[in-house]
């Protein structure tokens, strides 16, 4: 068999396939694989009939087809899968050939199996792939991590079938897809992606709750807002689906939206975004809400017994409704640029703490098109990262910090109107509460360090004395003199 396949997928479920698709499309050869081989007969006679995808079934077969240096893409189920993958294909692949893992894996799994993989002299790649089933087909946003020497390998295939935008302010057609960095930094950055996902799908959901209940809006009257929106700063994909949402009727006539159940499923990148931040110290708590939110929407049958225990009051809010349309508007606005100003925080941490120099202009790049956050909003992004590369927070950039105050008096209006009617906003709450923090230069962690040395003999810091220099009180007259190591965290 003449090695003339670009690249082997294996994992034929529909993310597999689209890309396969989409990689013939931009005139590579690709060879399929997949476990159960049935799939791969159908694929070729059906999906990829007339194109120049070959199928193989077994993994000698695959690997005889490839062109040195192999590369080896997983379209699997994340976990067990790709490691029973791996290890078979380190008995068939040779020393510089290329595995790629495009599953949602956890970026700590991707940065042992970086490890394991070279240090069997091939290399690695884990890559978020962003889109969904249509990103994959027709341009994902994709975010490869690993072994560096791979990627001028896998770089043409990659770029060539990402999405692709045109930035604003240089008009250069650039691909949503470029190095994000070793080991685990690619996985990191998508699963920090989808924590902002949940973001960005809460805020819109209490918009939505908010013009509801408070407004007494209907769907309709909602599909025109969101309509409306989507063409101003909040333009985005999320904004854009929910307006369509709105719009679908059932069979009856009537809203589909309203017809669905109010139980949020979710399958673990939101959690391993929270769970990741903790690990960090950074308060990413406009994700870490969306994620608890979901949970809330869970505990439906609880949900139903404490509405008849604490009956809510009547939740319409007074006032014009075109002012209090636009008032929310601002909230989420104003919320969204936390949330990502929290996304990129523990980014810049996890950089930090695993070694790797993440290129955060170009992250915003990447997830400006093909992805499911793409939005205008990320266009901004970029060019404040344009600006100044080192900028250590976004709410520190000039035109954010204009957005911010823009909306200021806004968001607080409606968080304290939905707080006074019983509406839940916790994500525009947890916002507007992070950045209160934030920008209070003298917090009460004061009281809180008295209380650790009281109790703890934790120690404090004074403001007096130099930084790193720790005091302890005999609070009581009763306890001792001796002050127990500090900790921080
Ligand atoms: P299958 O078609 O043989 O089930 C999505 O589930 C993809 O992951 C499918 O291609 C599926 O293969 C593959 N997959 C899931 N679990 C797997 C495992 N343990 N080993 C190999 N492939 C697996």
């Amino acid at each position: 068999m003449e090695p003339r396949a670009d690249i082997a997928v294996i994992g034929l479920a529909v993310m597999g396939q689209n890309l396969i698709l989409n990689m013939n499309d931009h005139g590579f050869t690709v060879v399929a694989y997949n476990r159960t081989t049935s799939k791969v007969d159908d694929f070729l006679a059906n999906e990829a009939r007339g194109t120049r995808i070959l199928g193989a079934h077994s993994l000698a077969e695959m690997v005889a087809l490839l062109k040195k240096p192999r590369r080896v893409m997983l379209m699997v189920k994340a976990g067990a899968a790709v490691d029973e993958f791996i290890e078979q294909l380190l008995g068939v692949l040779e020393p510089g050939d290329i595995i790629i893992d495009g599953g949602n894996s956890l970026f700590e799994d991707t940065i042992r199996r970086t490890k394991y993989v070279e240090s069997k002299g091939l290399l690695y790649i884990g890559t978020g792939v962003s889109g969904g089933e249509e990103g994959a087909r027709h341009g994902p946003s994709i975010m490869p991590g690993g072994s560096p020497a791979a990627w001028p390998h896998v770089k043409p295939i990659f770029q060539a079938i990402a999405a692709k935008v045109t930035d604003p302010h240089t008009g250069a057609v650039e691909p949503c897809c470029d190095w994000v960095g070793e080991g685990g930094a690619g996985h990191y950055v998508k699963m920090t992606h989808n924590g902002i996902e949940y973001g960005d799908m809460q805020l819109i959901c209490e918009a939505y709750h908010i013009m509801k209940d408070g407004l007494g809006m209907t769907a309709d009257e909602m599909h025109a807002v969101f309509k409306e929106w989507n063409t101003g700063e909040l333009e985005s994909y999320l904004i854009e689906i929910t307006r369509d949402i709105l719009a679908k009727k059932d069979d009856d006539g009537t809203p589909l939206v309203d017809k669905i159940l109010d139980t949020a499923g979710q399958k673990g990148t939101g959690k391993w975004t929270v769970i990741s931040s903790q690990e960090m110290g950074i308060p990413i708590t406009l994700i870490a809400e969306a994620v608890y939110s979901r949970c809330v929407s869970a505990m439906k049958e609880q949900r139903v017994l404490a509405a008849k225990a604490y009956k809510p009051g009547n939740p319409r809010i007074a006032g014009d409704r075109a002012q209090w349309v636009e008032d929310i508007r601002k909230a989420l606005y104003a919320s969204k640029i936390i949330s990502y100003a929290q996304g990129y925080m523990l980014m810049r941490a996890a950089a930090k703490a695993h070694g790797w120099n993440l290129n955060y202009g170009g992250i915003a790049l990447m997830w400006r098109g093909g992805c499911i956050i793409r939005s205008r909003f990320l266009g901004d992004i970029k060019a404040a990262f344009d600006k100044k590369p080192n900028l250590e927070n976004l709410l520190f950039d000039p035109f954010f910090k204009k957005a911010i105050k823009g909306c200021a008096r806004s968001w607080r209006k409606v968080v304290s109107s939905a707080v006074k009617k019983g509406i839940p906003v916790p994500a525009f709450s947890t916002a507007l509460a992070f950045f209160d923090g934030f920008r209070c230069e003298r917090l009460p962690a004061n009281l809180l360090q008295a209380q650790r040395d009281y109790f703890g003999a934790h120690t404090y810091e004074r403001v007096d004395r130099p930084r790193g220099e720790f005091f302890h009180t005999n609070w009581t007259g009763t306890g001792g003199r001796v002050a127990s190591s500090t900790y921080t965290v």
